[in-house]
């Protein structure tokens, strides 16, 4: 019976949440800051407050809804993880884990399950690197790895900064970036995730228990060529930024493939971008991401020196500028215990399994002990407008959720 209720209250939830969309004609956008991102927020912190949460928002938009335990002063278990949205991706990406993290705190108070420790769900405030090129903004505010100098140095497609769209949101930077939680006052953080993968749909297995995060750098590449005719110009005395590209691309497969590693150039800039010009600037981002650390740096130094070759041999200057390099995380051995036990006491079949994608798990093991329970996405399809994950599935994923942390805050 309990099943079935949050089953349809989380069904409920998620079709409300995907109602605040940039683009309803085509999968689900919602970028950090923006009004629509905001409306969502808001949406969210009345539905915590109607629970009967107390609910509190850091600076830089970060939301804490918390469920008091009997003692209040141990450090807290933490839960949740975010509502932004890639360019028209799934309704699901970070919603589970926000509307799971709520309705887990709505089960353990309605059943006034005994806890010694608060729990607090947390949606963080920008998870995606959609807007700003930079993931996990809410959470490397926590940290204490938010800078002045992002403010400034981020900025979006229309050349708004991290900085200025704060402001517009009527935020205060300065505070933003001086607000990082206190280490001592999180006990264990865990979160409820898609796979975004394939491994559970293939292996039929319902919960995914998560071993390590793979951590993501980000490059924005600048290809510097000449522009030029493309009919006058012979293909000998070229210079074409976009060729170069072409090189890059084919080199950053092969190192991906060679260092155990993921490469992605996800967005391309050609300018000026006409068909009867000669490129002579393109601008690029790479996202690169790995489990273990060694063959992760490899692959950043050798694709360094590979575009350094590609560029020198066609006269092309380039411009790499690394916006963000974490490290592989590996998640804590007890919370993992916790999470199979729970699924063994609830019948759900598991597999460990590492994390590809990157989550807001991967900045809080700064400061706290991390884990990750996974359902499975159809296809494997993620960040796209076909993402989807039965609502029973996720239902599974939040009694194990539900379970995990009343284990983590007795004491
Ligand atoms: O890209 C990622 O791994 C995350 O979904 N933002
Ligand atoms: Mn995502
Ligand atoms: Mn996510
Ligand atoms: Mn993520």
């Amino acid at each position: 019976m309990l099943m079935q209720e949050t089953t349809k209250r989380v069904e409920q939830l998620i079709r409300d949440l995907s109602r605040f969309n940039e683009t309803p004609e085509k999968g689900i956008t919602r970028r950090f800051l923006t009004s629509i991102d905001q409306e969502a927020k808001h949406y969210l912190i009345q539905h915590a407050q109607e629970q009967g949460l107390t609910v509190k928002e850091d600076a830089i938009g970060n939301i804490f809804c918390t469920l008091p335990g009997s003692n209040p002063d141990l450090p807290a278990v933490w839960t949740g993880s975010h509502v932004d949205a890639p360019l028209h991706g799934g309704m699901f990406d970070g919603v589970v884990g926000v509307v799971g993290a709520l309705e887990a705190l709505r089960l353990i108070r309605e059943q006034d399950i005994a806890r010694e420790r608060n729990i607090i769900a947390v949606i963080f405030a920008s998870e995606e690197p959609t807007r700003f090129g930079v993931g996990c903004l809410g959470s490397r505010a926590l940290i204490g790895q938010l800078s002045e100098t992002m403010l400034d140095d981020l900025v979006d497609q229309d050349g708004i900064s991290l900085r200025q769209a704060l402001i517009q949101q009527g935020r205060n930077p300065g505070a933003a970036v001086n607000s990082p939680a206190d280490p001592k006052h999180i006990h264990k953080f865990v979160e409820l995730h898609i796979e975004q993968g394939i491994v559970l749909e293939k292996l039929e297995k319902q919960i995914g228990i998560v071993t390590a995060i793979a951590a993501p750098a980000d490059i924005r590449l600048q290809l510097y060529g000449v522009q030029g005719h493309a009919g006058a110009t012979p293909m000998n005395l070229r210079k074409d930024a976009f060729a170069a590209l072409g090189e890059i691309s084919m080199a950053l497969e092969r190192l991906a493939r060679q260092w155990n590693c993921v490469g992605t150039i996800g967005s391309v800039e050609v300018d000026p971008g006409t068909s009867n010009v000669i490129p002579g600037l393109v601008t690029c981002s790479i996202d690169i991401r790995g489990v273990e650390t060694e063959s992760f740096h490899s692959m950043l130094e050798k694709l360094h020196q590979e575009i350094t070759n590609i560029c020198s041999g066609r006269g092309i200057q380039f411009n790499w500028t690394l916006l963000s390099k974490d490290d592989p995380v590996q998640t804590d051995t007890k919370i993992v215990q916790s999470i199979e036990s729970q699924c063994r006491t609830l019948g759900l079949s598991y597999h460990h399994m590492p994390s590809g994608a990157y989550h807001d798990s991967m900045i809080m093991a700064a400061i706290s002990q991390v884990g990750m329970i996974f359902v499975p996405s159809r296809d494997g399809i993620s960040h796209d407008h076909r993402e989807w994950t039965n609502f029973e599935a996720i239902a599974s994923g939040i009694s194990v959720l539900t379970q995990t942390l009343i284990q983590l805050s007795q004491k």
